[in-house]
């Protein structure tokens, strides 16, 4: 049994190697499907065109790039063969999701340039220099991001994680009630249908700017204290 299936295995690793040869190249990066329920943000690279999705993303893997654009994604059309390559750029020209004879594919480890944590189809970062709620929902913006929106538990709880594993106690978030007392606010503009305030009774509504600790949500005076961030 152990003989036969030692052969299986040998069989499976030369018809890979097989594979890669007829492409010309091995890929060393792994792809995901991107879910249709949320596109994907990017700048395009190059279109062209590709008998098959796994060759498309072999383009992709062996993107030469002279610039810092990496490709992130590569969008492939089942019906005309087109390949397009995209670069990961949150604030991208373009929007691409998995429908009809598209499919979308990611690079496994989400892209996420260095220093960036990688969560569902978005990157992460938690800064270590501390600033007021104001000065870093500027500095994100200044990275091409905002400051974090939280949108469920798993979503918060990463976040924590990320807070905590970087020696970190607090961190801004990206909402306040600065424009309306009382009326919570995502920096995006995101439903505000989540919420996980430290308990009922403060229920956010005594400062402005929305902090993360060890207690869940808080809110803080927005320009007094300075606190790292999160930005996504
Ligand atoms: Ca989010
Ligand atoms: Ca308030």
């Amino acid at each position: 049994m152990l003989l036969i299936e030692m052969h299986i295995i040998q069989i499976c690793i030369l018809l890979l190697q097989l594979v890669a040869n007829a492409f010309g190249s091995v890929s060393t990066k792994a792809y995901k499907r991107h879910s249709g329920s949320s596109a994907l943000k990017g700048n395009p690279l190059e279109l062209s065109t590709a008998p098959s999705a796994v060759q498309c993303l072999t383009l992709c893997a062996g993107y030469q790039h002279t610039s810092r654009e990496v490709c992130y994604a590569a969008c492939y059309n089942s019906g005309t063969g087109a390949c397009e390559l995209i670069s990961r750029d949150r604030l991208g020209t373009v929007e691409w999701m998995s429908e009809n004879k598209w499919k979308v594919y990611v690079t496994k480890d989400a892209g996420c340039e260095e220093g960036w944590h990688s969560y569902e189809n978005s990157c992460f970062f938690l800064s270590t220099e501390k600033l007021t709620w104001h000065d870093a929902r500027n500095s994100c913006l200044n990275l091409g991001a905002t400051l974090a929106v939280i949108t469920d538990k798993a979503e918060d709880e990463f976040v924590w994680d990320l807070i905590q594993t970087l020696g970190q106690q607090f961190a801004w978030l990206g909402a306040s009630d600065e424009d309306r007392e009382g009326s919570w606010r995502w920096v995006t503009g995101a439903e505000w249908n989540f919420t996980l305030w430290l308990n009922d009774y403060v229920g956010g509504n005594q400062n402005n700017c929305l902090l993360r600790s060890s207690f869940g949500w808080g809110d803080y005076p927005c320009d007094d204290d300075l606190y790292s961030y999160v930005c996504e």
